[in-house]
């Protein structure tokens, strides 16, 4: 899955333009490198982002969307609002990716009502707060039953388990440590039937264990991205398509010659 965000106006020139363009080319380029799921996102949820309104990000992803009708991956968006969920159903999304994991009702009715995918996330607390001392007992156990409980809430509203995926949702609300206890118990968070995506591309735990800046975090990415593959996750958010392919590509021939 490559990371697609769709980020402010460089140019203050009254619309959009510049920014979904960028985002447009972007989305073909990576999918020429290999991507197999594109992911559009218009809100930052990096920890601190401001929130933005949901005219806002209407305004950055659906252009976006719009523009890659064409393209023969499936998309998904990247969004927690239940009013630009159905907009982008409506638009041809093939998935969206919800890091509050359906927990408003108007949500599961909009993901319940239609034929996508979700990928419910688990966090704790708000981008604002949740790097403000997150502690659990037991972050593995603990991620595991609110992905199990969002799964059974999912399948009560009637959205089928095969369109639903479970992600523990690195860097939202946990420490260093948590992050890597939740790695090392990947394979233990996915309910029976449900797939795994994990999103550890250039995260703050690759910059806390290598010393790197955001941008120098191509290497660390792809460390993450192949752990993650071999504890079980199927799909992978990344920003760096090219370099984790040819990763999952040497994984694949070891599995391979494995049997
Ligand atoms: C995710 O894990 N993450 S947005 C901070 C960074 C770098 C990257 C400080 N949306 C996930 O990518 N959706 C995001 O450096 C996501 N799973 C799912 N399903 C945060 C992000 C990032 C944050």
């Amino acid at each position: 899955m490559g990371v697609v965000n769709v980020t402010p106006d460089s140019f203050s020139d009254g619309g959009h333009f510049y920014s979904v363009t960028s985002a447009v080319a972007h989305a073909r380029q990576l999918i020429e490198e290999g991507a197999d799921l594109i992911d559009i996102g218009g809100e930052s949820t990096r920890p601190g982002a401001a929130e933005v309104t949901v005219e806002e990000e209407r305004r950055r992803v659906l252009p976006v969307l719009e523009a890659l009708s064409d393209v023969n991956v499936p998309i998904s968006v990247d969004t927690r609002k239940p009013a630009l969920m159905r907009e982008a159903v409506a638009a041809g999304a093939s998935m969206i990716n919800d890091i509050e994991a359906l927990q408003s009702a108007e949500s599961v009715e909009v993901v319940a009502g239609s034929a996508v995918a979700v990928c419910l996330m688990h966090k704790r607390g708000t981008p604002a707060n949740m790097q403000i001392a997150p502690r659990y007992d037991n972050a593995v156990t603990e991620v595991a039953k609110f992905l199990e409980e969002r799964v059974a809430a999912a399948c009560a509203a009637g959205v089928a388990r095969d369109r639903l995926l479970v992600d523990p949702g690195f860097g939202f609300g946990k420490t260093l440590q948590h992050n890597l206890q939740l790695l090392r118990g990947l394979a233990a968070i996915a309910p029976h039937g449900v797939a795994l995506l994990a999103g550890l591309s250039r995260k703050s735990m690759l910059g806390q264990i290598t010393g790197r800046a955001e941008n120098r975090r191509v290497f660390g990415s792809v460390a993450a991205a192949l752990i993650a593959a071999q504890h079980g996750a199927h799909i992978l958010r990344v920003h760096d398509v090219a370099a984790t392919r040819d990763a999952l590509e040497v994984l694949q021939a070891v599995r391979a010659n494995s049997a």
